[in-house]
């Protein structure tokens, strides 16, 4: 064995910035690789084929290498001496390289000891890679950034028992034995690519495959690879690949390019999925599926990331980043697509609705706080110092609602315009998201500069809207004004380009007519252009008072301030045409009654609901023309998270206490329409994932967890006998869940039961791990789960913190979905935060920072919290060996 070539000095954390880009000095036209798999010590000879780029003055060839050791190094055939080059942590400079190199790299990889799962690691016995953003420098030294595109032929060589399934990007070209037991499979990708699109997995698995025929009559092979023992649950992800190939083709004209499109499934995965060219890896999450083990949410989310995934391939791997502040240029682009695929999928437009607000949801509970806490940054980021923190809900999320404000702003065939021109400028290239922002002005003639504020400020815009009716001149004025609040390093912001959709409800419910003073069109929903900081739309030819419905479909991410009063909420929730307005309407309601709630458990005076809201919800509940989907989302109140945001200091019992007490008196309420609905909204027979019957057990569901909310035996029974009865993981999950969260008197009396039902369905799922970190989540989040119980949980045999589905079942859906007893007031949440964030530091950093973001929002907490709170960040911030994953999320939160 030779010896590895020693590294010398270590590199301090720093920020790297967007305004410092400057090309490669050299670029990648080729790249051959020989692996020679071993889980202790994998041998990997790269030869790269590189030119100087004539746009460069330095000379010096950079590549980056991180946690693997050099063995050797040549230089268009020669070994290089050590006076030729300085190699660092992370980095290996050939100092004044020639203009044309061949550069022989050998390196070694103990990928058995890479907890990081990014690189090259071993899950289960099988090897798997990630390489985004920055692992394929932790595979062999490169110049390993997003702009340097290659073609990459790939040779494994492994053991034929430990690895018969060799698979790496593009197509198999070759295979054969190699005598010994061993055996090989060369691989090559047509297409250049970026190294982080880079791949490859060995190991004992078996496929469900499908010959597929391309719209355009060519036909491609497809293939699910997961581990033996899994092939009874990969038809879903199966049908969700076809079903994303075809409406590529039909929405936006993008055919498969490849002739073999592989899925791989691991159980050993930081993130969702990975787009690696035509390997794509997914978490198990993702993937594996039947009515036995897997929910309708589970079943939504594996079409909506099997989508995305294969969107990847036109939209980040066609077109890629030219750098890494980039990245939403690729994401936010592809989770609009994921998202458009989802909702056309549905089919119906009320089912397209539930599916915006659902999406909608999420960005206002999780991107608007990011965005109002310290790891706020812009879609398009001007620094970082992990890349790894900036795979966030602002990147992806709010990245998607800028797509959709063009869409919005330029209607469907604009849209698709902007489109075909940025794949016809920009495919085979490494591009900026100016240069989609401009490829949609361009193919539209329009001026979309001021839009570029979208992708350069941080922070939640606020838009205060006043309307006023003139009876006399039968007007309706509307003053729409901007704002945004300040955040790190943005003290003063410019006015966005806002595109508001707004329509007018008459009282009788109708809809008025919309004509803009010295417009001559008229149109049911308008879409204003806000673009300044203040101003006026006036609407002629209105007959009567009207209520504004504002910002339907949420046609931007900002927050609307207007001040109605009930009536108009009620009123706008029982006949707005627009469904997101409608359940908006509801949600205010709500949210208004939350709030006073919490403050009069705050001061110690008597609660209670009043009718026009119980009367508003009870319509929703009863009106069978509505989707059951629908009803569902208005009768479901606002989370404790949302409500938290809505506060200036937090109070997560007062609020936990407060949204018990309004679910008990929905429930006590609506008693017999609940039952009623309950019994309507079975879905006898074979189970289906569509979205009506996917909509109907979730009113159904909803309804259980309602009606467990009286004291009564006989509805806890209901629950018992559905979880007994359940035929598919939906209505046993539900179940289960109604009955371990409902906070009903009964409580006590029926803990036993449930810990009996606990602990049969650990029995009947124990082999099953998406299942039983479902099991873990539940107990995580039960409301009587204290810390000292999830302390308990991390002894069970069957938890392992090495492994992040698991330690996010328990460990993140404790600090992240029970805040009530996450911030109970000895402190002790946070002690067993920074507990956690520092055991996982050493196994995952990427996990471990994410874990550290739990506490991003300190300051919102009354002070004695706070100063818990600070000293478990200060805590893990002391510690030794901390990452720069961790270290960057800890010392924002502490700025
Ligand atoms: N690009 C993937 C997500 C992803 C990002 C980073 C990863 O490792 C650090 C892994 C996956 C996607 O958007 O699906
Ligand atoms: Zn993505």
């Amino acid at each position: 064995m030779r010896k590895p070539i020693q590294q010398s000095d270590s590199e301090v954390p720093v920020s790297i910035y967007r305004k410092d880009y400057a090309p490669p000095n050299f670029w990648v036209d080729k790249v051959e690789m020989g692996f020679d798999l071993h889980p202790i010590r994998t041998h990997v000879a790269t030869r790269l084929f590189m030119r100087r780029n004539p746009d460069r003055s330095e000379n010096d060839l950079i590549l980056f290498g991180e946690d693997i050791k050099l063995l050797q190094l040549r230089l268009n055939g020669v070994d290089l001496k050590k006076s030729a080059y300085r190699l660092t942590k992370e980095c290996l400079t050939i100092v004044n390289a020639p203009d044309e190199v061949c550069l022989e790299v050998e390196t070694t990889i103990a990928a058995d000891k890479n907890t990081t799962m990014s690189g090259l690691y071993v899950s289960n016995g099988n090897f798997y890679t990630q390489c985004e953003a920055e692992g394929f420098r932790k595979i062999t030294y490169f110049p390993d950034r997003p702009d340097v595109m290659a073609s990459f032929t790939v040779m494994l060589r492994g053991d034929k028992d430990a690895y018969p399934v060799l698979l790496s990007n593009g197509n198999l070209i070759e295979q054969g034995d190699l005598g010994d037991g061993r055996h090989y499979a060369k691989w090559e990708d047509p297409f250049k690519k970026p190294s982080y699109l880079f791949a490859l997995v060995a190991g004992k698995l078996v496929c469900q495959e499908e010959k597929f025929k391309l719209q355009s009559g060519r036909q491609v092979l497809l293939q699910v690879w997961v581990e033996p023992g899994n092939l009874d649950k990969t038809q879903h992800a199966m049908d969700s690949l076809k079903k994303s190939i075809r409406w590529d083709e039909q929405r936006f004209g993008l055919e498969l390019d490849l002739d073999r499109f592989m899925i791989v499934a691991t159980s050993d995965f930081n993130m969702g999925a990975m787009e690696n060219k035509g390997l794509n890896i997914f978490n198990t999450k993702y993937v594996l599926a039947n009515p036995r083990v897997a929910t309708d949410t589970d079943y939504a989310g594996i079409e909506s990331v099997v989508g995305h995934e294969y969107f990847h391939n036109w939209t980040g791997n066609r077109v890629t980043c030219r750098d890494w502040f980039q990245l939403s240029l690729k994401e936010g682009l592809t989770v609009f697509r994921d998202q458009e695929f989802s909702g056309d999928l549905v089919g119906t437009e009320t089912g397209r609705a539930v599916k915006r607000i659902e999406d909608v949801r999420v960005l206002r509970q999780l991107q608007f706080s990011e965005d109002a806490g310290p790891m706020a940054h812009p879609v398009r980021p001007d620094s970082f110092v992990e890349i790894n923190n900036f795979y966030t809900v602002t990147i992806y999320e709010k990245g998607a609602e800028v797509v959709r404000m063009y869409y919005t702003l330029l209607g469907h065939e604009g849209f698709r315009r902007g489109m075909d021109l940025y794949f016809q400028r920009h495919d085979g290239q490494a591009v900026t998201c100016d240069d989609f922002r401009v490829a949609m002005a361009d193919a539209n003639g329009r001026d979309l500069k001021q839009f570029e504020r979208w992708y350069s400020q941080a922070g939640t815009p606020r838009v205060s809207a006043q309307g006023h009716y003139d009876g006399s001149k039968k007007t309706y004025s509307l003053s729409l004004t901007q704002s945004c609040p300040k955040t790190a390093g943005q003290s003063k912001k410019k006015p966005f380009h806002i595109p508001v959709a707004f329509g007018l409800i008459d009282v009788q419910g109708g809809e008025v007519p919309l004509q803009l003073e010295g417009d001559t069109i008229v149109a049911r929903t308008k879409i204003l252009e806000l673009t300044r900081e203040s101003q006026q739309f006036v609407f002629v030819n209105v007959e009567q008072d009207v209520t504004p419905s504002l910002l339907r479909n949420f046609s931007a991410p900002v927050i609307l301030e207007f001040e109605y009063c009930d009536e108009q909420l009620a009123h706008l929730l029982a006949y707005d045409s627009d469904p997101f307005c409608r359940w908006e309407a509801g949600q205010r309601l709500a949210m208004r009654r939350l709030l006073n709630l919490v403050s009069a458990i705050q001061k110690g005076v008597p609660l209670s609901l009043d009718i026009l809201f119980l009367d508003a919800l009870k319509k929703t509940l009863i009106d069978t023309s509505l989707d059951p989907a629908f009803r569902e989302l208005v009768l479901t109140l606002p989370s404790e998270a949302m409500i938290a945001e809505e506060m200036k200091v937090a109070d997560p019992q007062g609020i936990h206490q407060a949204r018990q007490f309004a679910r008990a008196e929905i429930a006590q309420y609506l008693k017999s329409d609940l039952l009623q609905v309950y019994q309507d909204n079975q879905t006898p027979g074979k189970y289906s994932p569509d979205a009506l019957s996917a909509g109907k057990r979730a009113l159904k569901n909803c309804a259980l967890a309602y009606l467990v909310e009286w004291a009564e035996k006989s509805t806890y029974e209901l629950a018992y006998t559905q979880y007994q009865d359940a035929e598919n993981m939906t209505d046993r999950m539900a179940a289960l869940l109604a009955m371990l969260h409902c906070s009903s008197a009964l409580d006590k009396v029926y803990r036993k039961t449930r810990n009996q039902v606990l602990l049969e369905f650990y029995k009947e799922f124990q082999n099953d791990a998406l299942v039983i970190d479902k099991w873990f989540t539940l107990q995580a989040t039960a409301p009587t789960t204290d810390v000292t119980q999830v302390r308990q949980l991390m002894q069970h045999k069957a938890f392992s913190m090495g492994n992040p589905n698991r330690a996010r079942s328990l460990i993140f859906a404790f600090c992240n979905a029970n805040p009530a007893q996450f911030h109970c007031a000895d402190g002790s949440g946070y002690e067993f935060w920074a507990d956690s964030v520092i055991a996982l530091n050493k196994l995952n950093p990427q996990v471990a920072a994410r874990l550290a973001r739990s506490l991003d929002r300190w300051t919102k907490y009354p002070k004695a919290q706070q100063t818990r709170m600070k000293a478990a960040l200060e805590r893990v911030a002391k510690t030794k060996s901390l990452s720069k994953d961790v270290a960057e999320v800890i010392s924002k939160a502490l700025a």
